[in-house]
């Protein structure tokens, strides 16, 4: 009996019947997850602005499942239980509030909104629904690094005062701009530290290094992006998106008693020519492997029990507006203040 079977049968007998809205990178590799390695769901309806996209993954991957002809019909059938909108950022805003408005469990993968306006909407609107629909796709909190981590800084190291990180990616594509070093990579270490910490962000400014002549022309690239909290902590992350030699996620956490280490994925430690190496991994996608399991498992449970968990639309809203406050930095070269509202009492 592999894992999956084990938890399924230990669980529920009910399978919760997933619409998968873009199929491209994370959509496809999801709708495996759900179709072979996940417990308690199928994968019950495909969409892609490419209908060639959406028919490659159904033939891969889920032959059983619906082709839809648009996102919305997806989301209204009888056939779909739960949506995964998995199509680029600046869609989400728009699958989500129709996923709500059809009273459907949710899993948006990151940003859940390209703007804290359409952020706001969709809280505004599960609030009005008046239970949970909404995760977020911050796989990072389920991370069993940061995971311990979290773990030390809650008990172990006293009061944290300052966070060191790194977010590094070997190379991006000719599409990504400035702003997306912002909203489409930092906004893991924007949600994951808010989470990590038990805190919220207060200020933020951005400075420039010298560029790395590995960027091309519409990228500044490395950023130094420095975060202030409610509670004082101080925070600097360096987001290096052509640091070329691998995919490198650094954290470590500064403590009154003491400091902790975000601790490197396992590796085989080779000794060999002289040498004493260990390999880097150079894709998100083996990086985060175990957690986007274990995120999407949750999912799948917490969806079957009629409720939801993990990373809330409240915390896609703080991430937006962090994120917001961020671009804004960037633009200016100044200290940009950050202010939440209210919380509202579902995410209390
Ligand atoms: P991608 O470009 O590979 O795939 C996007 C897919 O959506 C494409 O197949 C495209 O045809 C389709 N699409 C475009 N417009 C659409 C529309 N209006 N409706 C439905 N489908 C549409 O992108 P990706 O890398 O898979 O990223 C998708 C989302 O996942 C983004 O929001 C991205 O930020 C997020 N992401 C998250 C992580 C993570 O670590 N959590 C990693 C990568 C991507
Ligand atoms: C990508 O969308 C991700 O989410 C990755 O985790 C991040 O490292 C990368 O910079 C993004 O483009």
């Amino acid at each position: 009996m592999t894992i999956a079977q084990t938890i399924s049968a230990a669980t529920s007998a009910r399978s919760l019947r997933v619409g998968v809205i873009g199929t491209g990178m994370i959509g496809r590799d999801h709708t495996r997850r759900l179709a072979q390695v996940l417990a308690g769901a199928t994968v019950a309806g495909l969409y892609d602005y490419s209908a060639e996209a959406a028919a490659a993954v159904q033939a891969e991957l889920a032959p059983d499942a619906a082709v839809f002809a648009t996102g919305e019909a997806l989301i209204a059938s009888p056939e779909v239980d739960a949506v995964l909108v998995t199509s680029p950022g600046f869609t989400h805003e728009a699958y989500v509030l129709a996923a709500i408005a059809a009273g459907k469990p949710c899993f948006c993968e990151k940003p859940l909104a390209t703007t804290a306006e359409g952020a706001r909407r969709i809280v505004e609107a599960e609030a009005a629904h008046g239970t949970r629909l909404v995760q977020v796709g911050f796989m990072r909190r389920y991370d069993a690094g940061y995971r311990m981590l979290k773990e030390v800084v809650d008990s172990r190291i006293g009061q944290p005062l300052m966070v060191h990180a790194a977010h590094r990616n070997p190379s991006v594509p000719d599409q990504y701009v400035t702003p997306m070093a912002i909203h489409d990579t930092l906004i893991h270490e924007i949600d994951v530290f808010r989470w990590l910490l038990d805190d919220d962000y207060v200020s933020a400014q951005v400075i420039f290094p010298r560029k790395s002549s590995n960027a091309h022309d519409k990228v500044a690239d490395p950023q130094i992006v420095l975060l202030e909290t409610a509670k004082g902590i101080r925070i600097d992350v360096e987001v290096f998106v052509n640091c070329r030699y691998g995919y490198d996620i650094q954290c470590q956490v500064v403590g009154e008693d003491g400091l902790a280490n975000l601790p490197e994925p396992m590796s085989i430690t080779m000794r060999k020519d002289a040498a004493l190496s260990n390999p880097i991994l150079t894709d998100w996608k083996d990086r985060f492997v175990a957690s986007y399991d274990v995120e999407l498992q949750d999912w799948i449970q917490a969806a079957l029990a009629g409720t939801a968990s993990g990373p809330s639309a409240w915390d896609g809203y703080a991430a937006a507006i962090t994120s917001d406050a961020c671009v804004a930095a960037q633009e200016s070269g100044e200290i940009v203040r950050i202010d939440l509202p209210a919380r509202p009492a579902l995410y209390a």
